[in-house]
């Protein structure tokens, strides 16, 4: 049976309090602040580059293929400096799986081989990958190939090994099933195993029905390993892309303490709402700035723009303490 615990009720106007706040200039970067013509620019992967905020996003050309641009800012709202031309194109003649371009770059620092990683979706002629570039500039890429095969997405790598092996999580999908997030390991980022499901697309009405992916990259926090997912509720009207929340153990990350019932950031303003796809918030990075605390969450709207929405670590601890562990039947 279900018990409902509305965690988030706001006891003064009986309205859902944000955890995370948007940002007023939202929305911060639209195709428009790029140096040469693009659609759209949507889906940034986020990380700390000589003291500035470092976005790579996706960006999508009027053939419909994307690439990756970096955006590069002091203070992480203004001022974005990009690169006169694309960042990181599809490379089809030599990697093959590029075919229909790459999207929705995801980055992690790798503590041992002193370099960022970067997962990021190749759309092959058989569907979408997991592919893995290495880059100690972002100006240079040692890109790795596939590591994943089709149908495969939303994949992010912890910043260390774990027993000496290195820690995936994607989401595989296979026609007719549901699509769940699934962790795997390796030794040499190249061959992975021991795959299992972390977390569960739940059933019938939840928002995270069927159908979840990661979003950002695991966060490192002193109660475990801070998760940003993304749940799909598809409606008469189409689907709905928001976000929740998991706790991972410290030193085994497959197993998940702590899971949030509730969405806690959904589409709500036009450039949420509208756009080439419609009701979709889609973070690829976010950043913790362990001076404040707070962490700025950069994130797709309605796959045609660029938010950002900041929160409060330790309001986001606390809530994650307010829910409930997984629940296998859900
Ligand atoms: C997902 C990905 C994202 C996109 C989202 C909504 O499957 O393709 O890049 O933002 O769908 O269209």
């Amino acid at each position: 049976m279900i018990t409902y615990t509305p965690t988030l009720l706001n006891s003064k106007d009986n309205s859902y309090p944000e955890l995370f706040k948007r940002n007023s200039q939202n929305p911060i970067i639209t195709s428009k602040d790029l140096p040469y013509p693009a659609h759209t620019i949507f889906n940034p992967g986020a990380t700390i580059f000589e003291n500035k905020t470092l976005l790579l996003a996706r960006v999508e050309d009027r053939q419909g293929f994307s690439h990756l641009a970096k955006a590069i800012s002091k203070d992480g709202v203004s001022n974005w400096i990009f690169d006169r031309g694309p960042t990181m194109n599809a490379e089809p003649n030599i990697h093959p799986e590029e075919r229909w371009g790459i999207e929705d770059p995801r980055i992690t620092w790798m503590t041992e081989l002193e370099k960022w990683a970067i997962t990021y979706t190749s759309f092959s002629r058989t569907g979408p990958l997991i592919s893995l570039a290495l880059t100690s500039d972002f100006i240079n890429f040692e890109k790795q190939g596939s590591i994943m095969p089709p149908d495969d997405k939303d994949a992010a790598l912890f910043p260390r090994r774990f027993n000496g092996k290195y820690i995936l999580i994607h989401r595989p999908y296979s026609e007719g099933h549901k699509a769940h997030i699934w962790i795997s390991s390796s030794t040499d980022l190249k061959n992975w195993g021991d795959h299992q499901i972390l977390l569960n697309a739940r059933n019938g009405g939840w928002w995270d029905a069927n159908k979840i992916g990661l979003s950002a990259q695991p966060l490192e926090t002193s109660e475990g390993w801070l998760i940003l997912y993304h749940g799909v509720k598809n409606t008469v009207a189409g689907a709905i892309y928001r976000l929740g929340l998991a706790l991972l153990d410290l030193e085994n990350p497959a197993k998940v303490l702590k899971r949030s019932n509730e969405w806690i950031f959904g589409p709500k303003e036009p450039y949420e709402k509208f756009g080439d796809v419609s009701d979709v918030v889609f973070p690829c990075g976010w950043i913790l700035d362990e001076h404040t605390s707070i962490v700025n969450m950069y994130y797709g709207g309605a796959d045609s723009c660029i938010g950002l929405a900041s929160a409060n670590l330790c309001e986001l601890l606390q809530y994650m303490h307010s829910c409930p562990e997984p629940c296998e039947d859900d």
